[in-house]
């Protein structure tokens, strides 16, 4: 086991445009407001926040021809951050990507490709977020970054990272998963992707389904990366995101995932999304999502 990197390097994505709602543009903010960097720092690490990837707000409405809203600015949003978590990696840092909605992935995971091509994902959401431009019901583009990292999608977002960086769906498994799209559920299948939904963590406990998870992913990889949409919470925990679902992940649950991925020291990179400080209660998801980077750091309580 490689021990974990104590360098970790935070950059922030205030994106919304890939997202129904205004107010996830906050999220990096609301984060760092949470003490993200003096928590990190107390656990040993050695930081560096790389500040903000700023969006330009359109002054238009969006582009819709394709089924994709903000296409233009989302796609060169994911250019830049792709190359920043790329260039991370090579100095041996551990990227931490605060978002941002879920299209940011898209960026996160094709820098993280070109240096660990045989990587796995672990994908905590309660979505698919496997959509194309043929089967969203929205055309948001946060409903289809894993859709584009399996090479399906628009050519603009499958050019992003400079070549054709695809995942193995082998090495895909999705957690808390409670809502999906007809066409999501049909190509899931077909790519035959691991999801663990909320039944099968009612059934056989998160315990279970993390052991058999990071099995999975960290076999015959040569890195794995933590995408954690915020959704994946029950809003009882987590009510600041654009989508609320009932019925997900408790905090302990949450916390119990992270813990078990502190203690396997796979995890390479990650990103924490969708944090939607506009429906938040007084930063109560902000602060849940910087206590859930601490567990996935190693933080623990003796
Ligand atoms: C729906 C779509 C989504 C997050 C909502 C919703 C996708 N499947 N993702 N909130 N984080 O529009 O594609
Ligand atoms: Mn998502
Ligand atoms: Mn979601
Ligand atoms: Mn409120």
């Amino acid at each position: 086991n490689p021990s974990l990197n104590r360098l970790v390097s935070i950059i922030g994505v205030p994106l919304d445009l890939g997202a129904n709602h205004r107010g996830v543009d906050i999220g990096p903010s609301a984060v760092r407001y949470a003490q993200l960097e003096e928590h990190l720092q107390a656990l040993g690490y050695s930081i560096e926040d790389k500040g903000d990837i700023l969006p330009n707000k359109p002054n238009c409405s969006y582009l819709d021809e394709s089924n994709l809203k903000y296409l233009d600015e989302i796609t060169r949003v994911n250019t830049e951050l792709c190359a920043i978590v790329a260039e991370e990696i090579s100095r041996n840092r551990f990227p931490l990507v605060l978002g941002g909605d879920h299209s940011i992935a898209i960026g996160t995971i094709s820098g993280v490709l070109q240096h660990k091509q045989r990587l796995g994902v672990l994908w905590f959401d309660a979505h698919g977020d496997i959509n194309t431009a043929e089967t969203s019901p929205s055309g948001n583009i946060h409903g289809m970054p894993v859709a584009v990292r399996f090479g399906l999608g628009h050519e603009r977002l499958l050019g992003i990272g400079g070549r054709r960086v695809t995942l193995n769906p082998q090495k895909f498994v999705m957690i808390g998963v409670r809502d999906l799209d007809p066409g999501e559920k049909k190509l899931l299948k077909k790519l035959g992707i691991t999801v663990y939904t909320m039944h099968e963590i009612d059934l056989f406990g998160m315990a279970a389904i993390m052991e058999k998870a990071i099995r999975q992913v960290s076999d015959g990889t040569d890195g794995v990366h933590v995408s954690f949409d915020m959704d994946a919470m029950d809003p009882l925990h987590a009510p600041g995101v654009g989508t609320p679902v009932l019925g997900g992940l408790t905090y302990r649950e949450s916390h119990l995932a992270m813990e078990l991925l502190a203690a396997a020291n796979i995890v390479t990179s990650a990103e924490f999304v969708e944090i939607n400080t506009v429906l938040d209660h007084r930063n109560q998801t902000a602060k849940v999502a910087v206590a859930l980077i601490r567990s996935l750091l190693g933080e623990r309580t003796l």
